[in-house]
């Protein structure tokens, strides 16, 4: 695909999407952000995956964050441009129809802690660290952290972790609900990959339509969310994957999902 900045591998239905730019520990300079971006809207719906992971290239970073050297230098417009850029991108992630892993494999700081709260779900090596230093530079988390990361851990940890402007251990940001599982650094991809096969060994249309259940839902009120969902599911029960789902359990074997 021609990328600088990022790596993109198949591996059958799932991608995995590397942040590449380790001599800066993967932080977001505008390249970055344009190679992510560009892949992002241009190649990945064109992938047919089940499954995305994103990761960081080398063995100290997810990313470390949006580049302080190229912010520091940006002008007012070219600053507001970055960010709404990122913006972008960032939901474009989230609500990919595509389930997503972040395997946070080192620092994920500021806009590198915000991608992975695009992702569904986030894997982290023990050795990792979290956290929004952004306060230490006289900017907040606004690639979507001060609302995302409220939403995942509740305004008062949330403001605790942001007002300080601290990192927090892959053991802590466990507890803390801002990660779903912590293992050794060394198998931090072997355990996304694994978790991923098992995702995408299940009904990718009931998936696609648990996600929107859940990521559109949960912006609305319940009673509007509960028919939300029983749309969605009523989707779902026309599938040629339900009928399988249904038959193979009958027939006491593995079902055979197409995602039709
Ligand atoms: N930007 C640019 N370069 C970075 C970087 C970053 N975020 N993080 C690391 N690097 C570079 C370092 O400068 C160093 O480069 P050289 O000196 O070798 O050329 C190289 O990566 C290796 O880093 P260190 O030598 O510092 O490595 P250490 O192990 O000593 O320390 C560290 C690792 C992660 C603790 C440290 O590098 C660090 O504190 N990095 C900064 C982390 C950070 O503050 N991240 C948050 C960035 S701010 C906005 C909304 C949001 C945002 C922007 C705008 N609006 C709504 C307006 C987003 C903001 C952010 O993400």
């Amino acid at each position: 695909m021609g990328y600088e900045y990022i790596g993109f591998e198949k591996d059958g239905a799932i991608g995995t999407l590397t942040i590449s730019r380790p001599k800066a520990l993967n932080a977001l300079n505008w390249d970055t952000l344009k190679d992510l971006g560009s892949f992002v809207e241009n190649d990945l719906p064109n992938q047919e995956l089940r499954v995305l992971i994103i990761t960081g290239a080398g063995d100290k970073a997810f990313v470390a964050g949006a580049d302080i050297a190229q912010m520091s230098e940006m002008s007012s417009s070219e600053f507001r441009e970055y960010v709404d850029y990122a913006h972008k991108i960032y939901d474009l992630i989230e609500n990919s129809p595509y389930p997503s892993i972040a395997a946070v494999n080192g620092y994920a700081l500021g806009g590198g802690c915000e991608l992975a709260l695009t992702c569904d779900i986030r894997i982290a090596s023990e050795k990792a660290k979290l956290g929004f230093p952004e306060v230490k530079l006289g900017i907040f988390p606004g690639w979507g952290g001060s609302q995302r990361v409220t939403r995942i851990m509740g305004n008062g940890k949330a403001k605790e972790l942001i007002y300080t402007g601290e990192m927090v251990s892959a053991e802590e940001a466990l507890r803390l609900g801002l990660v779903e599982r912590v293992v050794p650094h060394e198998v931090v991809m072997k355990e996304a990959m694994e978790l991923a096969a098992s995702i995408a060994a299940r009904a990718p249309l009931a998936i696609s339509a648990a996600k929107q259940a859940i990521n559109t839902g949960s912006e609305m009120k319940l009673k509007e969310a509960l028919n939300l969902e029983k749309d969605l599911i009523d989707g779902c029960f026309d599938t040629d994957d339900r009928a399988e789902g249904m038959k193979a359990f009958l027939e006491k074997r593995d079902p055979d999902f197409k995602g039709k």
